[in-house]
């Protein structure tokens, strides 16, 4: 015990490692939780038991500045705290990110050099808390990053899925879904606090009364309760001294409540309300497959939605403030509608709950929220059914009614001019089946809604919202995206982290804006060669992670031409592929065809029901069977697909690249943010002009950047004025040749039927216009090729890539979200708390 107490004193500053920390202090440290968490001497131990030994022993680091920063927002009256709700909350592994943060990397890396460990080998055994899809949920896990580094107050509040995003595995080039178990051996980064619980209904119906006062009373009689209980995660600030947190709710049955089947002696009945209740945070949702109205997804967001806004009243009220003031205390972002219902919900807890009027609960709860919308996809817009909403949120429903009907009554009567778009402007959908519109819900009841990128904000003015807009300009701003350089440079790429940091010091990390001061080392011919040599570096790594989990040897020095999302007919994964069989025919036509040598790089996982997407998988395998087999052409052209993409993947991934596919087609990826993780990392893109591809376009420079194909409008035309992808495919020799290859069956064994549908799709309709860009996309890769083969000239575009992504990062979009929308000031903490401070 005197050994715990000893890591709690002398607690260090951001940046120094405390006295009692030096190296032999700190192997005893892991000696002493090997021995007393997991009853192991260092000799027993394997090195799964000395991860969870260290990872323990940093989590008690972290926990003073934690418990001294959440002290500070609870406690002090005046602090504006924001609430970020999100359904996903991809933060990746922390073990790594922690040690950098509190400046204890090299220490810990020489302590368990001591035990003759390697700390690169126990990082990768660290399990991935998978809890989201993709980008939007990356980019709430980039956005607490860069609040707790720049001193912003705020909670992330989201979902403890027990199984996150499934487990890719390839049978066959078939993709194969396994489950996560990210939980199995314990999360040594999570505080599970069952006395932070609150109990969330649902079903039922309501009952109106008036109460003594002669107020109108509406009661929910809920058919159901569920307790919702918190895993808090600490969010740690890079070198600041303190931390945020992210509370994730866990769903469990609710035994203070009347448990009738108990009651009656039906055991059976009662175990099964305790699954049914537990089953709510059971599974993350792939959020990108087409949108179904699951009951069950409609629960999880009601769920964590009600938790969070409870929690906060209860800390409101706990800093006796007055529900008044709600709004002035926390600024609540809704992460796309995912938490929409939170509008309805905290009307009802104003009014029902707290007895508030309806006009102040309104004014207060259009003051508290903002909206961020991430995709104009039509099929991903989420409606759900008034049945649904009635079965299992009657009081919901209700408020969204009444709500609805003010609404309308006051375009009627203030703005007349709007009345003949009202049916548009509905909350409610009543074109056939009826639904709520959330969209329509979560813009009504913000005071601020934001696009992505600067096109996407433009065409949600003029698409989705347009009507909303038309009435409420005032309303809408953009915010494009950003990520963090700490994870997505300092943490994946140390070798160019520290080159950087060699030329200008290491502010960057802070303030990525920096980066332009590393400009003038483009025309220094020692800094290029340096340049090429830490990219080497990583392809070399990129290429040993290949051949372990592909079994494919790849060639270091051919260009990495890489592509790695999800897997969407938008994203066009199959645009690459066309290109890849193109140049396949063109080698075995001409063996000394001038083209430079590379590898096509693909990761990304398909949703589970998306039958389109699994079968670009297979069709990569195929392409990529065909080619790495034939002598003619693997040494030109190599082909591989990297199973189950994921945040620790694309560490090794991001590094490596030459070229960044960034080809969708244009109008329909909302912002990316994977193009700016490869172009911080000194990729060049080949893309569209879509997302914020754009304003990348603009700020590395039209001459360092390979653009192709229709634009926004243009493509709108293309449709508008009937596209014909038969005819580009007759008319058009390569283009017929590659889509042949496919639909003869050459890639697979002469049957013809596996690609039929996706080549039926492609010349039938071709939704997203991979035929009419085909021809330009092309073009553009030979340009590509060509610039390729003068390395010291690509080298210079590449330093320009990365020297000019200042604006991308998280932390200019925090700060743009704080100013603008939120209206938070960060506060600084000066002092470590010594937790023996504590002790009265
Ligand atoms: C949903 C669906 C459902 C139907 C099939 C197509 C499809 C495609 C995407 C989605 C997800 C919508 C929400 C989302 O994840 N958006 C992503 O948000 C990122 C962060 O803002 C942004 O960078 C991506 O461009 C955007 O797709």
């Amino acid at each position: 015990m005197g050994k715990l107490k000893d890591s709690f004193n002398d607690m260090p500053a951001a940046g120094e490692v405390r006295p009692g920390l030096k190296l032999e202090a700190l192997k005893q440290d892991i000696a002493y939780n090997l021995f007393c968490l997991l009853g192991k001497s260092p000799a027993a131990a394997s090195s799964k038991d000395f991860y969870t030994a260290l990872a323990y022993l940093i989590r008690g680091q972290l926990e003073s500045r934690w418990i001294n920063t959440a002290g500070k927002y609870y406690q002090q009256k005046g602090i504006k705290v924001v609430c970020y709700l999100s359904a996903e909350f991809l933060i990746g592994p922390q073990l790594a990110k922690n040690l950098l943060y509190l400046d204890l990397y090299e220490p810990v890396r020489q302590a368990l050099a001591g035990f003759g460990l390697s700390l690169e080998e126990l990082l990768e055994l660290e399990p991935e808390p998978g809890l989201g899809n993709g980008g939007l949920g990356r980019l709430a896990a980039c956005y607490l990053d860069s609040l707790a580094t720049l001193g912003f107050p705020a909670i992330g509040y989201g979902i403890r899925y027990e199984f996150g995003i499934f487990e890719q595995q390839i049978r066959d080039g078939w993709q194969i879904e396994a489950t996560d178990k990210w939980l199995q051996s314990g999360c040594p980064w999570e505080f599970l606090k069952p006395d932070v619980a609150y109990d969330i209904k649902f079903g039922g119906h309501t009952e109106t009364s008036y109460d003594e006062s002669g107020r109108y009373r509406v009661l929910w009689v809920p058919a159901q309760v569920v307790k919702g209980i918190a895993a808090d995660y600490p969010i740690a600030g890079y070198k600041i001294n303190s931390a945020n947190t992210l509370r994730l709710w866990k769903a469990e049955a609710c035994e203070s409540f009347d448990f009738q089947a108990f009651n009656m002696g039906d055991y059976y009945a009662a175990v099964d309300q305790k699954v049914v209740s537990e089953n709510i945070t059971k599974v993350l949702y792939p959020n990108d497959e087409p949108w179904v109205g699951k009951q069950l997804r409609l629960k999880q967001q009601y769920f964590f939605v009600s938790c969070s806004l409870q929690d906060m009243i209860k800390l409101h009220l706990a800093r006796s403030e007055s529900l008044e003031h709600f709004h002035e205390c926390f600024a609540v972002q809704l992460n796309d509608t995912h938490p929409s219902i939170a509008i309805a919900e905290l009307m009802r807890l104003f009014v029902d709950e707290h007895q508030l009027g309806w006009n102040e609960a309104w004014q207060i709860t259009q003051n508290t929220f903002s909206y961020t919308n991430h995709t104009l996809l039509p099929e991903a817009l989420e409606k759900w059914p008034l049945a649904l909403l009635q079965e299992l949120l009657p009081r919901h429903l209700e408020i969204i009614f009444e709500l609805n009907q003010r609404f309308l009554d006051h375009v009627r009567l203030d703005h007349p001019e709007h009345e003949e778009n009202l049916a548009n402007l509905s909350l409610i959908d009543e074109s056939g089946e009826k639904y709520v519109r959330m969209a329509h819900l979560a813009s009504l009841g913000s005071h601020a809604i934001n696009g992505v990128s600067e096109l996407h904000s433009e065409l949600l003015k003029r698409d989705v919202l347009k009507d909303f807009y038309a009435l409420m300009p005032d309303k809408f701003s953009n915010k494009t995206n950003g990520v963090t350089p700490r994870r997505f440079i300092r943490l994946s790429n140390p070798k160019l982290a520290g080159l950087i940091t060699e030329r200008i010091g290491e502010d960057w990390l802070k303030d990525l804006s920096e980066l332009s001061r590393l400009e003038d080392a483009v025309e220094d011919h020692g800094f290029r060669e340096v340049w090429r040599a830490v990219k080497r570096d990583n392809k070399l790594r990129l290429a040993t992670y290949i051949k372990r989990h592909t079994d494919i040897l790849v060639d270091p020095d051919s260009l990495y031409d890489v592509q790695v999302k999800r897997i969407h007919e938008y994203k066009r994964q199959h645009l690459n592929l066309l290109h890849i069989i193109t140049l396949y025919h063109i080698i075995r036509q001409n063996q000394n065809a001038d083209i430079a040598p590379r590898t096509f790089i693909f990761a990304g996982k398909a949703a589970p029901s998306y039958f389109m997407a699994k079968l670009i998988i297979k069709l990569i395998h195929a392409v990529a069977d065909m080619i790495n087999r034939d002598i003619r052409v693997r040494e030109r052209l190599q082909v591989v697909f990297i199973p189950n993409f994921n945040v620790k993947t694309s560490h090794w991934i991001y590094p490596a690249a030459d070229l960044s596919e960034q080809i969708s087609t244009a109008g329909k990826e909302a912002s990316g943010t994977g193009n700016m993780k490869f172009s911080m990392n000194g990729a060049l893109t080949i893309g569209t002009l879509d997302g914020a591809n754009i304003e990348i376009h603009k700020a590395v420079g039209s001459e360092h950047f390979f653009l192709f194909g229709l634009n926004a409008d243009q493509v709108y035309e293309t449709k508008a004025t009937g596209y014909d992808p038969r005819a580009l495919y007759s008319s058009n020799d390569l283009l017929r040749e590659s889509i042949d290859t496919i639909q003869t069956g050459a890639l697979s064994h002469g049957d013809a039927e596996v690609f039929r549908p996706l080549v039926k799709s492609l010349l039938d309709r071709d939704e997203y216009l991979v035929l009419a860009d085909y021809q330009s996309y092309i073009a553009c890769q030979k340009d590509v090729s060509l610039v390729f083969r003068d390395s010291d000239n690509w080298s210079r575009k590449a330093i320009l890539n990365t020297t000019r992504m200042g604006r991308f990062s998280s932390d200019r979009v925090v700060k743009e979200y704080c100013h603008d929308i939120w209206n938070v000031e960060p506060i600084r903490s000066e002092s470590t708390l010594n937790v023996m401070d504590l002790v009265p």
